[in-house]
């Protein structure tokens, strides 16, 4: 198909913070991150927030979970999987909206479209430990990760989990990305700053990862 111009403009401040792990911080504009969140706010009214639960333990996550895109990433006492449908309405998942998409193209170059934008939101305490993204088929395909909202701690390992780690803030509008060398590497999130961004108005932190 005929490549369109990506309507989101995104910074050309790049950080590479590991072989294969790049910061594009405040990629998107306030206007671009506004619209955004009209998207997610229109995918969470038809496939609402819920809260997962842990592989065998059945324990609840901290962070509540929705989807878009053709299959949708989820977590249940039986495991972690890719499934079409909502776990509690059936529902399959809303489509991704065009913005996400011509931001993948943009920011990734990769072939061909993402096939899942997990969406993450955070009150205050919620975290996400350290894990790796490791459930797509496409491993030479990057995750994306966007975040809207309160600021956060991310904590990026290497590929080993008792391996070393560092961490930086993900603020509002930065996108990062995970692939090459470090496509598996561990990763999570330390904490949320409450009261770090007036974008959500009640507060906390939205985070999209769209893969393949
Ligand atoms: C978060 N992000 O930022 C959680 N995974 O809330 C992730 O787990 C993540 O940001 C893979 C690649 C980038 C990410
Ligand atoms: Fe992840």
């Amino acid at each position: 198909s005929e490549h369109q111009a990506a309507k989101v403009p995104i910074s050309s401040q790049k950080l590479e913070i590991a072989s294969g792990v790049t910061l594009l911080s405040c990629a998107l504009d306030t206007a671009s991150q506004t619209t955004l969140l009209g998207e997610i706010r229109k995918i969470s009214s038809k496939a609402p927030l819920y809260t997962p639960t842990m592989p065998r333990t059945g324990k609840p996550w901290t962070v509540r979970m929705t989807n878009c895109g053709p299959l949708g990433w989820v977590s249940d006492r039986s495991g972690y999987r890719y499934q079409p449908d909502h776990p509690e309405t059936g529902d399959p998942w809303p489509a991704i909206p065009q913005m996400l998409l011509d931001l993948w193209d943009e920011a990734t170059g990769y072939p061909a479209p993402p096939e899942c934008c997990l969406v993450n939101f955070y009150a205050d305490k919620a975290r996400m430990g350290l894990h790796r993204d490791e459930d797509e088929q496409a491993l030479d395909a990057p995750v994306l990760s966007i975040s809207l909202g309160d600021t956060a701690t991310f904590r990026l390992g290497g590929l080993e989990r008792k391996g070393k780690t560092q961490s930086f803030k993900l603020h509002s509008g930065d996108v990062l990305l995970i692939g090459g060398d470090n496509r598996l590497a561990y990763h999570g999130i330390d904490r949320v700053f409450p009261n770090t961004s007036t974008l959500l108005k009640d507060g906390g932190r939205i985070n999209l990862t769209l893969r393949r």
